[in-house]
């Protein structure tokens, strides 16, 4: 029909089910269902899924308990082989991948594909780490005696994950689960679950080309994926053979997990929900600001969790950065996200938008000067919730400001002394990822230090949003404290011996006790 020429423009006819082939999908079995799946793009179902029960789910984690024993006993560097042609795979479906993601989740064109560089990223890491799985070595008090810590597989690792970040979340947890020895039960987000199902295939794909290639087998149920919402997800948080539980979504599903999780002595790597912002101060570079802005608080259509939502300007720049900040926001492309020229695609679903035009009516009353924010016709994509990006100017940091809507809004503050904007930007619950943007380096020292944010990310000159994977990825407070990712977030993957090593003819013990008879 003629209301679909504009999506056929950039979605040709069946690009969905070719996608979904490349992926190694087929699209016809995926019709039936009770889980419909649909597109943002246009709000048209594209596929039905049949959910998992619990005792579906349960069946899952018991085979993904086997595949842990048997890959725990498959050398560390031979298993970052595994995750080497994954990376490979990646590689080769890279531009498929991407689309998936841009229809299912409706990432513009580039981010779709750097979500797909983000998994190829994040294996080439894991594939060097899995020679490095080092522990310390210690000196013992006693003689003859040396001390050792030793890094072990640790078992079933839960993964749970958003639909904003429907594969690269995904692969964080993975690349570094298998390289230390685990198998993976992933839960994806019931509202892109075709993606995790075509990472499903792709892993597969790898699987079978390092079992030609090594003669080494990769045991069935080394990953498992459960479709369906909360119920398959209460299994996988409850069943105590899943080791970890790394969950990434809104604080009040963390606070759901958390406590669960620890009621049966498991452990849980949380990713919530963030609150970012970024200080503008007299000397910033107000070019290098702007751009940061512009991605950071209206790229991905506002819906990372690293989105930038607070901006506090100060008074001396306030005048110049706001106007050009208004123009650029007014020049912002909006529409389908297979478009190359689109900047901005649409939020999630309908419930997002309602979200969003909650929050600004909650910033009118509460003093907020609104600019943008309304819902934007796209020609063809009538069920497709296009909105434009919200700059809401509010006299003080208020009550509308301390909550994560998942939505282009940013909140803009002015303020007049460097401490009191660092005491605003930490007056938040959540604690995820700030910045700065100054060239005096007395503040980026300071913005930076134990009495400057708060957060798990803090960066200077730089947005937000858009992490490299080399780092550690997390932040603190309600945001749940876990990392992710780079650096050494590893350890979370495995569990710690200690092991003392007698290698004298005497038995002393330490801290000088006598026992002898
Ligand atoms: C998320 O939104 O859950 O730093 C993750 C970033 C990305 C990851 C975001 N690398 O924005």
């Amino acid at each position: 029909p003629a209301a679909f020429s504009a999506i056929f423009r950039s979605i040709p006819p069946m690009k969905i089910d070719t996608v979904l082939q490349a992926l190694g999908l087929d699209a016809k079995s995926l019709k039936k269902g009770d889980l419909a799946i649909h597109t943002p793009i246009s709000g048209a179902e594209i596929a039905r899924l049949a959910s998992d029960d619990s005792k579906a789910a349960a069946k899952k984690i018991a085979r993904a308990q086997a595949a842990y024993l048997a890959w725990r006993e498959v050398p560390a560097p031979r298993r970052g082989e595994l995750v080497r042609l994954l990376g490979e795979e990646l590689r080769r479906h890279k531009a498929d991948l991407g689309a998936l993601v841009s229809i299912e989740a409706g990432k513009i064109t580039t981010e779709g594909l750097g979500e797909v560089q983000e998994m190829i990223d994040i294996c080439d890491f894991a594939v060097g780490l899995s020679r490095q799985l080092y522990g310390l070595t210690i000196a013992s008090e006693r003689p003859g005696h040396r001390m050792a810590e030793t890094w072990h597989p640790l078992g079933v690792v839960g993964v749970i994950t958003a639909f904003n970040f429907p594969v690269a979340v995904w692969s964080w947890n993975s690349a570094l689960a298998l390289v230390c020895g685990n198998a993976v039960v992933w839960k994806p987000s019931e509202k892109t679950p075709l993606t995790s199902l075509a990472c499903g295939q792709i892993l597969k794909k790898a699987a079978q080309r390092f079992t030609r290639e090594t003669d080494t087998a990769v045991p069935d149920g080394l990953l498992e994926i459960l479709i369906g919402g909360r119920e398959v997800g209460e299994t996988l948080v409850d069943d105590p053979r899943v080791a970890l539980v790394s969950a990434t979504g809104s604080t009040r599903m963390g606070r759901e997990v958390a406590p669960r999780v620890a009621k049966r002595f498991g452990r849980s790597l949380l990713e919530l929900g963030g609150n970012n912002a970024m200080i503008v101060c007299p000397t910033a570079d107000l070019k290098l600001a702007e751009r940061a802005i512009l991605f950071s608080a209206v790229g991905t259509a506002g819906q990372r969790c690293t989105t930038l939502r607070r901006l506090f300007v100060h008074a001396d720049v306030y005048g110049k950065l706001m106007p050009r900040l208004k123009k650029l926001y007014g020049l912002v492309t909006i529409g389908d996200p297979l478009d190359a020229r689109t900047l901005v695609g649409p939020l999630i679903d309908a419930a997002s938008f309602g979200n969003m035009q909650a929050a600004l009516k909650q910033a009118r009353e509460e003093g907020g000067k609104v600019t943008g924010g309304e819902r934007v016709a796209v020609r063809g994509k009538a069920g497709g919730y296009y909105v434009k990006p919200a700059l809401v100017e509010l006299p003080k940091q208020s009550a509308v400001m301390k909550h994560e809507t998942f939505a282009p809004i940013l909140y803009v503050v002015k303020y007049k002394d460097l401490g009191d904007a660092i005491r605003l930007q930490n007056d938040v619950p959540q604690g995820l990822s700030s910045c700065i943007f100054t060239r005096d380096v007395r503040e980026a020292e300071l913005f930076t230090s134990d009495v400057g944010s708060d957060c798990g990310i803090a960066n200077v000159n730089i947005g937000p949003s858009g992490a490299e994977i080399g780092g550690a990825f997390g932040g603190e407070k309600e945001t749940g404290g876990g990392r992710e990712s780079g650096s050494d977030a590893w350890k979370a993957y495995m569990r710690r011996a200690t092991n003392t090593i007698n290698y004298s003819n005497h038995l002393p013990l330490a801290q000088g006790v006598k026992f002898d008879i």
